[in-house]
């Protein structure tokens, strides 16, 4: 019985390896504000299962706002400006909530996800 038990963890314990070998760890860098009608930095960190930079992919990004339109703020072939940091520009119309549709291709190795982050005009109004 004991040695089933031991047998299911490790069981278990493989089943998870197996899942997360093939996953990127993914960090969205954006600015705090922008200003209007001009572009604006945009950087999204790709790190392996290890934590090591995933270099010579090819990384996409879409910016849209929940329930509204402004046109889509894609970020095509998004350039690697250091070792794993891929860095694009996108030119914001408002400030609120934003989600970021990533799309990552290492070598055939595929990853999309999704992450939010909220950004202000620096305008006053
Ligand atoms: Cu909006």
């Amino acid at each position: 019985m004991k040695k089933f038990a031991f047998l299911l963890v490790w069981f278990l314990l493989v089943l998870m390896a197996g899942c997360s070998s093939n996953d990127f760890k993914i960090e969205l860098l954006t600015p705090k504000s922008f200003t209007p009608e001009q572009p604006s930095t945009i950087q999204i960190k790709v790190l392996d299962s290890e934590g090591k930079p995933v270099t010579g992919a090819k990384v996409s990004t879409d910016l849209n706002m929940h329930m509204m339109s402004h046109g889509d703020i894609s970020m095509k072939d998004m350039k690697e400006t250091s070792k794993g940091v891929y860095t694009g520009n996108a030119t914001f119309e408002m400030e609120g909530d934003y989600t970021a549709t990533i799309q990552i291709d290492d070598h055939g190795k595929k990853w999309t996800g999704e992450k939010r982050f909220s950004i202000v005009s620096n305008q006053t109004k």
